[in-house]
């Protein structure tokens, strides 16, 4: 009868989801300091990919809502998709959760240990953990012909992600701090964000703004940038704009991918900033940063 056509429905409706988004099933919580640019990466992704999440926005002073773990940064996704599982670094994160949606073959806990960390030094001779394959996404052939018909625009993306944790990020402090004006303002902004106790965001915000300050000239010389940070920014940023071109939306084409993702992501951080209002003016990222906006805001859920 009714009933029976009813659930017959039903139950057709649920394979049909469960066939077009194995991510039905996936349970997301992201631990995240919401101003930094490796967080909003990721939210980004999870956004435009229309993934529900919960998110836990971390103390940066006590950091107690992460003692769970040894990992000592932002962001953690915690993943469930039948067994519950960490996965760190942002780059780790999109690339896993990319790779589980595209191919139905493995389970997210194999797809994550095809991501090990590694054992590195760096050049100021510390030793740290680096992420193996961490922009490869894990396909076979048959997928890998789909999502990429063809080799340079997978190259392309890798390449890009990648400039965008090992450059563009490092702009932006330099950029935020660069004045004792802009350090207060940026402060302001992280603890009006964040989470801060009253006293603690008080304090974190004069005394931060004062440190960033200081440890953003730091960062100026580390990263080797101009005496005018802004036009290392503004040449980054219209580096990117020339790589995505004139023929294309998005590096991705008619879509972001990945990369654009990446890019959109890290810049985002600063809105709201001097930093930002100068950027939009100066360079020529605007139409596709607005097309960014655009398709994240359709899909998001
Ligand atoms: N490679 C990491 C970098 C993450 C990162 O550096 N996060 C910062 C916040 S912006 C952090 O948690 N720093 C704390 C620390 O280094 O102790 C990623 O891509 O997720």
């Amino acid at each position: 009868g009714g009933a029976g056509l009813y659930l017959a429905a039903r139950h057709r409706l649920r394979e049909h989801w469960a066939a077009e988004l194995p991510a039905g099933s996936l349970q997301l919580t992201l631990y995240q300091y919401k101003t930094c640019p490796f967080c909003s990466k990721v939210r980004a992704f999870l956004d435009y990919h229309g993934l529900p999440y919960e998110i836990v926005e971390v103390n940066p002073i006590m950091r107690k809502e992460i003692k769970f773990t040894s990992y000592r940064k932002v962001p953690i996704l915690l993943a469930n998709a039948g067994r519950p599982l960490q996965l760190n670094d942002s780059s780790v994160i999109i690339s896993a959760i990319k790779t589980y949606l595209i191919s139905k073959r493995n389970s997210l806990e194999e797809i994550v240990s095809f991501y090990p960390p590694m054992k590195t030094v760096t050049e100021q001779g510390k030793e740290v953990f680096e992420y193996g394959n961490k922009y490869w996404l894990m396909l076979d052939e048959k997928e890998t012909k789909r999502v990429y018909p063809v080799k340079e625009v997978r190259v392309e993306e890798m390449k890009w992600r990648k400039w965008a944790d090992d450059w563009l990020v490092h702009l932006i402090s330099p950029n935020v701090y660069r004045t004792p004006r802009e350090a207060l303002a940026s402060f302001d902004y992280i603890v009006r964000e964040g989470k801060f106790g009253t006293m603690e965001g008080f304090f974190a915000k004069y005394m931060g703004a004062v440190a960033m300050f200081f440890i953003s000239k730091r960062l100026k010389k580390r990263h080797h940038l101009q005496d005018n940070v802004r036009e290392d920014l503004y040449e980054a940023v219209n580096e990117w704009v020339k790589a995505v071109g004139k023929h294309r939306l998005f590096m991705g084409g008619n879509q972001p991918n990945l990369a654009d993702l990446a890019v959109y992501g890290v810049l985002r951080v600063m809105e709201g900033l001097e930093a930002f209002d100068d950027m939009m003016v100066h360079t020529k990222i605007q139409p596709w940063y607005q097309r960014m906006e655009e398709v994240i805001q359709k899909a998001e859920v």
